[in-house]
């Protein structure tokens, strides 16, 4: 007999145990009863091809009869059943089917999205759908499937749904993982169907404590236009003077722009303004989580806050590497954690910010494919980014 209980099913392999909150539930504590039925929940498929995170998910499973007799569903008050979770609210759906013979039936079923959600934070990392029926007065479980929600179709989303180009800036300590958030990107959107799970790195990364980006670098996939700066280090503050960074949020210092033509750069040394310069609409100030207590950075953090408030740009700190804190971030960086709860109030009590506006990050680092978590958390962030620009648009 084929495995017929919580083997993680297609499309996409990795599955964590995932910590979410689940209120409390009569049908929790199910029993899994094997030799009820000889029914397996085979296979499942998403239908759908583009997804919005405050989207309803609707599912098909595939249900199999191995029996040698009609099985009737309704007749034996058979149903579809998963569980509320931090992101989808309770499913149960009765099977209104007869199952012929070693012979399968098809059943749709519509994953409800919870009220309030709107972003993949709590998406969890594998939902289990699973088939109930009466039994001895109580309600017994007699199969099971475990899907994985992929992120693809709300990538889709993000390439598709949003019209113009979105012009957004990195910036931050050296070492503090902006080329690795441009590669999490690279990775995310790759379409190249030769290689589509692998991890690609079309930024330069280098172990943290050298400086290695040494000009402005325009990366573009689709929609998203990511510009990598060099990092800012307390050593050298001229190459991070207030007026070179109003420069460079204004869009008038160009591609390839070199670290050593930062510092002759002064109000009576202006680079030329062409036409076609164009602002940033966003900036994403990285910090990882071990310079929160750098008096220095975070002066200067507030600094760089301030000039894009002046020009009008949103902003997000992503707080990177938080993997270092608790290995067990680099599955879910959403989990609650004290420590990083602590960062989180710290930064925004001396900045002066909403909390909201702090985005635990991890990238893509030593992997060599694609991976479940690390593309949400990538997802996560630029649909941050994306949101908050809608917001200041309005
Ligand atoms: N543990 C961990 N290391 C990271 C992460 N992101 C980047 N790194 C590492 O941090 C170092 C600096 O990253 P890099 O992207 O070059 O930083 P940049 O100087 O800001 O461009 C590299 O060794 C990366 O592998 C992360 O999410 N977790
Ligand atoms: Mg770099």
């Amino acid at each position: 007999m084929e495995p017929r209980r919580n083997t993680p099913q297609k499309p996409r392999a990795s599955v964590f145990k995932k910590f979410v909150q689940v209120t409390p539930d009569p049908d929790t504590n199910l029993e899994f009863i094997d030799n009820l039925s000889d029914i397996v929940i085979e296979e499942w498929r998403l239908k759908a091809v583009k997804l919005t995170p405050e989207r309803d998910v609707p599912i098909e499973v595939t249900i199999k009869n191995l029996t040698n007799k009609d099985i009737n569903c309704t007749s034996q008050e058979m149903a579809l059943r998963s569980v509320r979770d931090g992101f989808f609210q309770n499913f149960a759906g009765p099977v209104k089917k007869t199952i012929p013979a070693f012979g399968e039936v098809r059943v749709q079923i519509l994953l409800k999205v919870n009220g309030g959600v709107n972003n993949l934070n709590e998406l969890p990392s594998s939902k289990e759908i699973f088939l109930i029926k009466p039994h001895q007065g109580k309600m017994a479980k007699i199969a099971s499937i475990n899907i994985v929600i992929p992120i693809d179709p709300y990538i889709r989303h993000l390439k598709e749904d949003f019209a113009h180009e979105f012009k957004v800036l990195l910036c931050g300590l050296f070492g503090s993982g902006k080329s690795s958030f441009i590669n999490s990107v690279a990775t995310l959107f790759n379409e190249d169907p030769r290689f589509p799970k692998r991890k690609l790195s079309p930024a330069f990364v280098r172990p943290a404590g050298t400086s290695v980006s040494l000009d402005l670098h325009s990366y573009t996939f689709n929609n998203i236009n990511l510009w990598d700066t060099w990092g800012w280090e307390s050593g050298r503050p001229q190459v991070w003077s207030d007026l070179l960074f109003q420069l460079i949020l204004g869009g008038r210092l160009p591609d390839r722009f070199k670290i050593d033509d930062a510092s002759s750069i002064n109000v009576l040394n202006l680079p030329e303004q062409k036409g076609g310069c164009k602002k940033f609409e966003m900036v994403l100030f990285f910090l990882p989580y071990s310079a929160a207590d750098d008096e220095r950075y975070i002066t200067q953090l507030d600094k760089f806050i301030g000039e894009a408030r002046k020009l009008d740009i949103p902003f997000l700190i992503l707080l990177t590497q938080v993997d270092k804190v608790d290995p067990a971030l680099k599955k879910d960086p959403y989990i609650e954690n004290p420590s990083i709860q602590e960062i989180v109030s710290t930064v925004c009590n001396k900045v002066q910010l909403e909390e909201s506006l702090v985005i635990p990050v991890i990238n893509y680092t030593a992997e060599r494919e694609r991976n479940w978590a690390m593309d949400r958390a990538t997802f996560v962030t630029l649909f941050s980014a994306f949101q908050r620009r809608e917001e200041f648009n309005m």
